[in-house]
């Protein structure tokens, strides 16, 4: 009898010793897996944090930064380097960066963070925007047509409306896509010497028609706004969603 018991035992313990693992072991991989790509996927994400705020000298970044990270006015001077600040937002903290409008040095410091941005707020002088179109459409065109900063949202910010030679959102946004048709020509002709692929910038809109905003891979939204006044509601509920 013992006998017997015995070798069912020895028959159990071969037969535990030949247990199928592939399933088991399959299934760690698949979670393995999916949890590196999970890490990938978030370190990608957190990689971009960044909200550049751009736009000529005086449009009125260093003040809305202010407004925006410290809550408070503060007297502001010619930028000559970035300002950098958190902000508590619906989705997260997003780092907010104040870049020189200057022109030697707004190109350098877009460089240094576009490939952490991950929206665009463009402040634009309500009040001299006419005087300065073509400024601000061959920068804004710069910004929206580089192929780091192509994909994603961007705000254009039509500040100082608390002003009373303030032009509306919807007039600049027309001065600027008229403007943009002359910039968008200039820069093609430019281009035409220079290999495409090794450029670091796409052609904006349809070539064969008259520039308009909606004709852009991103949302290129033009809202009023005031950064003395504290008119930033439509910022902040950009900035929500990101
Ligand atoms: N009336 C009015 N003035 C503003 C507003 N926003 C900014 N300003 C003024 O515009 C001037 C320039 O503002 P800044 O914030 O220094 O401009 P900036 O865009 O940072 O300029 P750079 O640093 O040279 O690129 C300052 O005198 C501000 O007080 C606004 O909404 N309304
Ligand atoms: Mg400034």
């Amino acid at each position: 009898m013992e006998k017997i018991n015995r070798k069912s035992a020895a028959r159990a313990s071969i037969q535990l010793g030949e247990l199928d693992y592939t399933p088991i072991l399959l299934g760690c991989i698949v979670i393995l897996v999916t949890l590196v790509l999970l890490y990938v996927w978030k370190k990608k994400r957190s990689a971009r944090t960044d909200v550049l705020l751009m736009g000529l000298c005086d449009s009125g970044k260093t003040l809305l930064f202010s407004q925006l990270i410290l809550g408070e006015a503060k007297e502001t001077f010619t930028s000559t380097k970035e300002n950098l600040g958190y902000l508590a937002t619906a989705q997260g903290e997003l780092r907010v960066v104040d870049i020189p409008g200057h022109e030697r040095l707004r190109g350098t410091f877009f460089d240094q963070y576009k490939n952490f941005a991950k929206a665009i707020v463009f402040v634009v002088d309500s009040v001299t925007v006419q005087k300065d179109v073509r400024d601000v459409a061959y920068f804004l065109y710069t910004v929206l047509a580089d192929k780091a900063t192509n994909n994603l949202p961007c705000i254009v910010l039509c500040n100082k409306q608390d002003e009373t030679l303030a032009k509306g959102d919807s007039v600049i946004k027309s001065l600027l896509e008229k403007e943009i048709n002359v910039v968008r020509q200039t820069r093609k002709s430019q281009l035409q010497s220079v290999d495409q692929n090794n450029t670091d910038s796409v052609f904006l809109g349809k070539p064969d028609k008259d520039f308009d905003f909606s004709q852009v891979s991103q949302t290129v939204k033009f809202v009023p706004c005031s950064a003395q006044e504290v008119q930033l509601d439509d910022l902040i509920t950009f900035l929500d969603t990101l």
